[in-house]
């Protein structure tokens, strides 16, 4: 029996996959047009929180001693022979999009308490102890900031700006920590673990064009998140001439195609643009809009094309304000984070996991932001990717990785877990 044998863990595939169908049901709802079951759990929501007392109950199953913190954030402990060392952390989030599948965030957390499942079913002990993460707001889709539960536990984001964020209908989220039960007591900001690997889902063609089942992730692309809110004049859809329009529908619809012109220029590199909110006012058939409301999310790997393209949006939008008599804009900063890299030895590690349980890997950077982007700045970090089917799609019903894709995930997690644990 060679080394990679002793410390080779593959765990419980057909348990990860029901936990996973689960947990999906919680938010659950059925997609009329496409007949899909798809997820709806905003963070913070009813639905969210049924979802955290789920897996806070398997984690108690899994013997790991639960607490919370003052952002919500969830961690789950497993005690190591060195109570003093460093703990090792995994984890991620179960807060979703509002069309979302069963495995965005899921597989990380699940795949996490599955890894405590079979160490301690086979009885082995680590040195370091193990920590199971789960992480409030990752999507930023209800409070309008992603990876916030995460950010603030790394220190990029403060507690007070966090708890003060509202949703759409005015509620702040520290008013729903309280609401739902989890304005945890646990201090905040995260004493620095000794190392973090996450397992996500790749939410992306790549594994699967390169007909691979593990990802080792090298990196995050940049993010931006602005909010534009476009200030126009209500005025009769059938008398009022075009010369004499203060159209903010229009100016919106300018916005996005002058978008798609930047990212066909490629004059700012592997640029993508995406306006996935925007909303009209009054929204009456026969008024010309008085005011449109859109966000603008842009992604780059490149800091300095990033930089370029929002200098570039900034002089559109410029342009745009002057373009006719009664138009204003105004613009709202809510996400921005620079390109993150992994830690290379985590990435050896996992490689090195993939390699031992015979899987075939690629390295690749992320195209979705994640919570392991904000604990690169405490400790080593790295992320495993799991193939997805249909070009990986996600934010969308049809994700889906297959039970095989999920379990050969996380059998390299727990492999990379117990060797991080065992190090000195
Ligand atoms: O926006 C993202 O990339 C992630 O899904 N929060
Ligand atoms: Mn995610
Ligand atoms: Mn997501």
């Amino acid at each position: 029996m060679t080394n990679s044998d002793l410390d080779k863990i593959t765990v419980n595939g057909d348990r990860l996959w029901r936990s996973l169908m689960d947990l999906a049901e919680i938010g659950a709802y059925d997609d009329e047009r496409t007949g899909l079951r798809g997820v709806n759990r905003l963070a913070l929501t009813d639905a969210d929180a049924t979802g955290r007392r789920q897996v806070i109950a398997w984690m108690e199953d899994a013997g790991l001693s639960v607490r919370v913190d003052r952002m919500g954030n969830v961690y789950g402990r497993r005690e190591g022979t060195d109570p003093s060392a460093r703990p090792v952390l995994t984890g991620s989030h179960i807060d979703s999009v509002a069309t979302a599948g069963a495995f965005d965030g899921c597989l990380g957390v699940l795949g996490g308490i599955e890894v405590v499942r079979t160490l301690d079913e086979r009885g082995i002990r680590t040195r370091r102890p193990i920590e199971v993460g789960v992480f409030t707001e990752e999507e930023g889709v209800r409070f309008g900031t992603d990876m916030l539960g995460s950010a603030v536990a790394a220190g990029r984001l403060s507690l007070a700006y966090a708890h003060g964020l509202t949703d759409r209908d005015g509620r702040t989220l520290g008013d729903e920590l309280a609401r739902t039960g989890f304005d945890g007591h646990a201090d905040v900001r995260l004493t620095p673990p000794y190392a973090y690997v996450e397992c996500h889902i790749e939410q992306g063609p790549v594994l699967a064009e390169n007909d691979v089942e593990i990802g080792v992730v090298t990196g995050v692309q940049g993010i931006s998140w602005q909010e534009i809110t476009i200030h126009g004049r209500a005025a009769h859809a059938g008398t009022t001439p075009t010369r004499l329009r203060a159209d903010a529908g229009l100016a919106a619809a300018q916005i996005i195609v002058h978008l798609r012109e930047l990212v066909d220029s490629g004059e700012y590199g592997d640029l993508r643009a995406t306006v996935g909110h925007l909303i009209v006012h009054p929204d009456l058939t026969n008024i010309v809009p008085a005011r449109a409301e859109m966000t603008v999310d842009l992604r780059n790997p490149d800091d300095a094309q990033m930089a370029r393209a929002e200098e570039a949006l900034a002089t559109f939008l410029e342009r745009l304000e002057n373009s006719g008599p009664g138009l204003s804009l105004t613009v709202r900063r809510m996400a921005r984070t620079a390109y993150v890299p992994f830690d290379e030895g985590v990435q050896k590690v996992i490689a090195q996991a993939a390699d031992d349980h015979g899987l075939e890997h690629i390295s690749l950077l992320s195209g979705a932001g994640h919570d392991a982007q904000e604990i690169a700045a405490l400790c080593p970090t790295a992320m495993i990717f799991v193939r997805g089917e249909y070009d990986g799609i996600s934010h969308n019903p049809r994700e889906y990785s297959t039970p095989e894709a999920c379990a050969h995930g996380v059998d390299v997690l727990a492999t990379a877990l117990l060797r991080l644990a065992n190090q000195d």
